[in-house]
């Protein structure tokens, strides 16, 4: 399959594009260097440098015989997507060209300015580049579980039937998002429904929850093909954060009352479902909407399993509760379903203390390059 990866030198991007090349598709990743220019405009570097595009390809191919196709360019920029898409004919589009990070969203006018135009901007042009130039072309676009916020109720794959004085209908599940990244997400879903059911696009839409972990088959070949890996608090996911904090002897920073459950997934099975989702693509006029996350975990859970299992490594992790910087509810219900993938065949990795040992392990080599400034929350929602 030709598959065009939108946001290919991303944390997820990267690991994807090299998961498919091996699988022997023909790959080509866009990207324009966006999330490396917020984080050095926010001092919020990765724990380890990647090197470029044009780098990391030459590695992988001269480690692995694979080829990836790399484009440099702005997805927001409706000619540079066009182009790329009447060059490749794609019959697929994983979409990951996005604003990433809630706090980054969450910090000042230009900041959410430039996440809802990039968010936005990217889909909208996606959408008709697939309309204009590539017709059938399958969109996969990375959604978030936050769309749905934390809701009172079990939360569905997307729909939701509604009986309403005696009349029924199916849809959209509600969703409320809790910062302004996850609002985009809700508009990107939105704006991809009504050309779904206008001109018959055919999307799945990815609910994924936080993801952790630095490993994959191929990243593991060589240092250098290694995901970029944020730890900082703009950046960095829980869990990731967590594992940094308890290498450097740094509190784990709890936020709030710590009951806020996600959930979350090992990077390699976000491989594994963007994978199923290609090999099984949506209908023509079909949004499907599949939730991507294999545990369900509260924040306080995972402080403490990273604490007792850092513990057995000889390492003294504390935990500390810090004031809330983001607007969420710290108790909460929270069930989500999640069979869509599982019946696609999805066999999760689950976090188990061996799991959360490597990682602590592979974190631990690292530890030098760990900046503690970069840890404490710097983004207040209000
Ligand atoms: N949290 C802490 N301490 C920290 C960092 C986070 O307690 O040091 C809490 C947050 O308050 C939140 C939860 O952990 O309740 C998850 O935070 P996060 O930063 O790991 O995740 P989030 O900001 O929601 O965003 C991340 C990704 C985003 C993805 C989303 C999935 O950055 O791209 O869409 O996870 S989800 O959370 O399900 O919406």
């Amino acid at each position: 399959m030709r598959i065009l990866i939108l946001g290919g030198d991303g944390y997820l991007g990267w690991p994807t594009a090299m998961r498919l090349a091996a699988r022997g598709h023909d790959v080509m990743v866009i990207d324009n260097y966006l999330r490396r220019t917020l984080a050095r405009e926010t001092s919020s570097l990765p724990l380890i440098d990647t090197p470029d595009l044009a780098e990391r390809t030459a590695i992988y191919r001269s480690v692995s015989g694979f080829e990836i196709k790399v484009r440099i360019g702005d997805c927001a920029d409706p000619a540079v997507m066009a182009r790329v898409f009447q060059e490749f004919q794609p019959e697929a589009a994983v979409h990951y060209a996005e604003q990433p990070s809630a706090p980054f969203s969450m910090m000042g006018f230009d900041q959410a300015k430039l996440t809802l135009t990039n968010n936005l901007g990217t889909t909208f042009n996606l959408i008709w580049s697939v309309l204009q130039h590539a017709p059938g072309c399958h969109i996969v676009k990375l959604g978030t579980l936050g769309e749905y916020g934390t809701p009172n109720i079990d939360i569905e794959e997307g729909w939701i039937d509604i009986e309403h004085r005696g009349r029924s209908d199916r849809f959209l599940f509600p969703r409320q998002g809790a910062s302004l990244y996850h609002t985009t997400k809700i508009m990107d879903t939105d704006l991809l429904w009504f050309y779904v059911r206008t001109y018959g696009l055919r999307v799945t839409d990815l609910m994924q929850g936080p993801v952790y972990g630095l490993d994959t088959k191929e990243a593991d070949a060589d240092p250098r093909l290694i995901p970029n890996f944020h730890y900082d608090d703009i950046f960095g996911t829980v869990l990731n954060r967590f594992l940094v904090q308890a290498v450097a002897g740094i509190p784990l920073t709890v936020y709030g009352q710590g009951g806020q459950t996600r959930g979350f997934l090992n990077l390699e099975d976000t491989l594994q479902c963007v994978e199923l989702a290609l090999k099984t693509p949506a209908m023509p006029g079909q949004l499907r909407v599949l939730n991507q996350y294999t545990e369900l975990f509260s924040v306080n859970e995972l402080a403490a399993r990273v604490k007792r299992v850092g513990g057995t490594m000889g390492m003294n992790v504390r935990i500390a509760q810090l004031p809330n910087p983001r607007k969420e509810r710290e108790e909460h219900y929270y069930n989500v379903r999640n069979q869509g993938l599982i019946d696609l065949g999805l066999k999760p990795h689950y976090l188990t203390d061996d799991v959360l040992g490597r990682l602590l392990a592979r974190v631990f080599r690292y530890r030098a390059a760990i900046d503690p400034t970069r840890i404490q929350p710097r983004v207040r929602w209000s």
